[in-house]
């Protein structure tokens, strides 16, 4: 930290929760709520959203449907469609946050660059970039896992005259009309903005390394009567939240069970088959690996895309670029003006960090901690680190489900360590090693069997093969579970 900075600022008075980033919203309202104002939201940026604010690329569309994908406390009676586009989704966290009076208690531009507990004291200092520092009792991690693009470079890089950006850093004064455009990457980002700039550009390569799973959309506008009724009558969008809920909830089954798995795995060929005209194209869009044991893709578009003129599957890698074309490694050449990375994010243990040190009991720094094994207790609290959250941290992600949902099962649990805290009068708590490693060792023997353990690899997995992403059961057994500790 500056110590200008600090000079000029000085150290702030005790907070009782610091939430770092906006993944935080349901935490801050439900902090409300209980009765506790002594709170703030540092946010790296200077708008709240989170990934609807940063990832803007065209079609950019929530996969889970929009009225799962907003907080049960927090209805939205007025989702334009079954799936809402990034716009709307961004709309309804602004209007969230006024409506619940949080706007105030976010503190803009302050992105963390560090984060120590002081067992003496038994707070946390958090300091900012912006030089402050936010002493609280406890903190809440909300930064959520995918944030820094992964962006490959390519032999002859320096070469290439045209434009070159990423799906999260969209460049949207650049006018793809009738370009040539080669898109690397097939998976949840791809699959949403190529059909939508396929009706534009003039050829659209795309470069698939692993083909994806997909499954259609059961999309559909909302009708005006159904908006009224849902606003009218709580009891029928519930009873609508609550059908959503458990259609999403049947799909964990083939994930779970080998033998609903293969069943499923032929509807899902069948779809392909269906929906690309030419068989030996959907074959190479067919993948050769379980289904479900990555990323399922939700989409009606991406697969009928390839039966355009002006788009061409890729195979195979990129030997070189040159000044305004892509050299293959099988020697055939391809017009670019344009490369887009539809190629994810930085996924190592740490994704569930940002890149600062954060160093809790002696002995404990997560960066380190985490640095080839991400764990957690409940994917929340994490022992080294009292008075400690991480929302959306190791293995609470569903592939099935809403994360809206695990998002307000981890929330719940934060607000009982702080009662507990408050009532026991004590400075800080911490879950014992033995705890955390027994459940993780009980969590990790529920993949055995699943698809998650059927040996394709995936960023679910760290190094060693351990899938740190999945909660490996229904959501609501966690939500139960969540809840009971
Ligand atoms: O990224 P990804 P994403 N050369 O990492 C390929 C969330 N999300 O941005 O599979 C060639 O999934 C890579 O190939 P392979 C969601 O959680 C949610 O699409 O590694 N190819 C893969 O095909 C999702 O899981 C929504 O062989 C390269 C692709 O690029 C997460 O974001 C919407 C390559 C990367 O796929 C990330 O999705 C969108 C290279 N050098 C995203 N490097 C919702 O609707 C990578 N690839 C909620």
């Amino acid at each position: 930290m500056n110590n200008q900075a600090q000079a000029d600022t000085g150290v702030r008075k005790i907070i009782d929760v610091v939430i770092i980033g906006f993944g935080g919203l349901g935490m801050a309202i439900k902090l409300r709520e209980a009765g506790n104002d002594n709170f703030v939201v540092l946010e790296k940026a200077d708008e709240v959203g989170g990934t609807w604010r940063e990832n803007s690329y065209p079609g950019a569309t929530c996969d889970v449907q929009s009225h799962m994908y907003s907080f049960f406390f927090a209805p939205k009676h007025d989702w334009s469609k079954r799936y809402a586009g990034w716009q709307e989704i961004q709309q309804y966290i602004l209007d969230t946050t006024d409506k619940f009076g949080i706007r105030p208690f976010v503190r803009f531009n302050r992105e963390v660059c560090a984060m120590h507990f002081d067992q003496a004291k038994g707070l946390w200092a958090v300091d900012t970039m912006a030089g402050e520092q936010f002493v609280a009792r406890h903190v809440v991690m909300a930064s959520g896992p995918l944030h820094v693009p992964s962006i490959p470079t390519f032999p002859g890089q320096e070469k290439f005259k045209g434009q070159i950006f990423h799906s999260a850093q969209w460049d949207h004064d650049y006018d793809l009309t009738g370009k040539h455009v080669l898109s690397i990457g097939t998976d949840s980002s791809a699959i949403q903005y190529a059909p939508e700039i396929a009706q534009k550009v003039a050829k659209l390569h795309i470069l698939q390394r692993t083909p994806a799973w997909v499954i259609p959309r059961d999309e559909r506008p909302y009708a005006n009567w159904e908006k009224r009724l849902f606003a009218s009558v709580p009891l029928t969008h519930s009873l609508h939240r609550a059908r959503l809920y458990w259609s999403n909830e049947a799909r964990v089954w083939p994930l779970l069970s080998p033998r609903v798995t293969v069943v499923v795995q032929k509807l899902a060929k069948l779809f392909i088959t269906t929906k690309v005209h030419d068989p030996l194209l959907a074959r190479q869009l067919t993948p050769d690996y379980t289904f479900g044991c990555k990323r399922l893709l939700v989409s009606n578009k991406w697969l009928p895309m390839f039966n355009r003129a002006n788009v061409e599957l890729v195979s195979v890698g990129i030997q070189e670029l040159r000044e305004n074309s892509v050299l293959l490694r099988d020697g055939r050449e391809l017009q670019a003006d344009c490369i887009i990375l539809g190629t994810g994010f930085v996924t190592d243990p740490r994704i569930y960090m940002k890149n600062f040190p954060c160093k809790g009991l002696p002995g404990h720094d997560l960066m380190q901690d985490w640095k080839s094994n991400a764990e957690a207790y409940y994917g929340t609290t994490v022992t080294g680190f009292p008075n400690f959250y991480q929302l959306l941290g190791p293995n609470t992600g569903l592939g099935h489900n809403s994360i809206i949902f695990m998002i307000e099962a981890q929330v719940h649990y934060v607000l009982q360590c702080i009662k507990r805290l408050q009532e026991k009068g004590a400075d800080y708590q911490d879950v014992k090693p033995q705890v955390q490693r027994e459940f993780n060792e009980q969590l990790q023997a529920k993949f055995v069997g699943t698809v998650w353990s059927s040996g394709c690899s995936s960023w679910y997995q760290q190094a060693d093969g351990k899938n740190i992403r999945h909660w490996p059961d229904h959501g609501i057994i966690k939500r139960c579970s969540a809840l009971a500790s």
